[in-house]
């Protein structure tokens, strides 16, 4: 990556989300922001110019810290995060504009919050004249993302160890499920069973809603209303992963809320798994993601004719399997990154990790397999021979798995 030394990227943490009068939201950093800094504040801002980080963060304030626990302050915050300079964010639209002074565009993420664009705009705008008389025009702006995404599609040695661990916590916590799903319970409590296991081994959150769907929720693709009662005879699909420092696992298992599949689950579920299970042996450096989406597609399509399903158009298998075959994962369950570039499919390199989570849901349309969801997800680090199933700690197989609910 290629960066010019007179542009100016600013950044900006998350905001606090209110979710009802005085409660918020657990705070959660942007993942841009806390890739950059590792500083997991709200009210802060980074700006990086003329070879210099600058940090803005929130002041020590003890009438604030005692509501809402200790501030790093800017005295304190460059050394922590290792910027240049750091200060207070209640200088920063006041010191914008000295640092805009060399700079020749801004990297800065319009649209985020409109309120910060029309401030950022107005400065920018204002900058003409202190740009010198060779100046025609406003800086132009561009979004970072790009950049950024670059960035974060191919892990390092440390971001792949904590997402090996938010991955191994997580695939332990599913195979303790197995173990604790009764016939009776709700889909909640269920979630719940699995959070417990996932926070007594480590991980504090949820790296996104979770789904527990019995029975036919499991064709909402993402049912999160997880609010009904697991039944004797139907299976449940749990889509859950955790969070560790930011980086999240996703895994989803399929199972019988009773003992046993039935025979057409069971013909639905072995299916799936084998898309799963030859995208693993096949997923190396240097092939796209698109065409591992192509030969899942392939095999579902095969796998629903040999169900007698008719598929009687090319895009037919759509309708049983709505999405992708995955997606990257890291910060972001779906994280950041290309999968075209210039019109060409962007080839999978070592440190990249992406989901493998075919599906087959049976929604709306009268056959055998009416009201069955079922979806196999785990997730894959791209290594340099081929790939490495960070999530194989998950009993899969039809057998594994009726032992275990027996
Ligand atoms: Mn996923």
């Amino acid at each position: 990556m290629k960066l010019d030394s007179s542009a100016c990227f600013i950044f900006f943490s998350a905001d606090e989300l209110i979710r009802s009068n005085d409660s918020h939201f657990p705070f959660r950093q942007n993942s841009n922001f806390h890739y950059l800094t590792d500083l997991d504040e709200p009210g802060a801002a980074l700006v990086l110019v003329n070879g210099e980080s600058h940090l803005f963060v929130q002041d020590r304030d003890e009438s604030r810290e005692i509501w809402d626990g200790e501030r790093y302050g800017a005295d304190r915050a460059g050394g922590i995060f290792g910027t240049d300079e750091a200060h207070s964010f209640q200088e920063f639209f006041t010191k914008l504009p000295n640092l805009l002074k060399g700079a020749t565009k801004v990297y800065y993420q319009l649209a985020d919050s409109s309120d910060r664009d029309q401030r950022i705009l107005k400065i920018i705008h204002e900058s003409i004249p202190a740009r010198g008389k060779g100046t025609l025009g406003n800086l132009p702006v561009y979004d970072p993302m790009p950049l950024v995404a670059e960035l974060r599609i191919v892990k390092d040695i440390g971001e792949i160890k904590l997402i090996r661990k938010a991955c191994s916590i997580s695939a332990r916590a599913h195979a303790h499920i197995l173990k604790v799903a009764q016939v009776g319970m709700s889909e909640f409590e269920l979630a719940t069973e699995l959070q417990y296991f996932m926070q007594k081994n480590g991980l504090r959150e949820w790296g996104y809603t979770p789904i527990v769907a019995g029975g036919a929720n499991a064709t909402t693709l993402h049912y999160v209303r997880n609010n009904e009662v697991l039944k004797d005879g139907d299976l449940v699909l749990v889509d859950a992963g955790g969070e560790n420092e930011l980086y999240t696992a996703d895994i989803t298992q399929t199972f019988p809320v009773g003992k046993r599949f039935s025979e057409h689950q069971k013909k639905v579920y072995e299916k799936v798994l084998e898309v799963n299970q030859a995208i693993t042996r096949i997923a190396k450096p240097g092939i796209s993601y698109r065409s591992l989406h192509t030969e899942a597609v392939n095999m579902i399509s095969d796998a629903l004719k040999s169900l007698g399903i008719p598929l009687p158009e090319k895009e037919s298998y759509r309708r049983y399997f709505p999405h992708g075959l995955g997606h990257y994962l890291g910060l972001d369950v779906h994280d950041v990154g290309i999968y075209q570039e210039q019109g060409k499919d962007f080839l999978l390199k070592p440190g990249m990790i992406m989901t493998n989570e075919p599906g087959l849901y049976f929604r709306g349309i009268e056959t055998a397999y009416h009201g069955i969801g079922v979806r196999i997800e785990d997730d894959l680090l791209i290594t340099d021979s081929g790939c490495e199933n960070l999530t194989r700690e998950l009993p899969r197989a039809v057998d594994e798995i009726e032992s275990l609910r027996a």
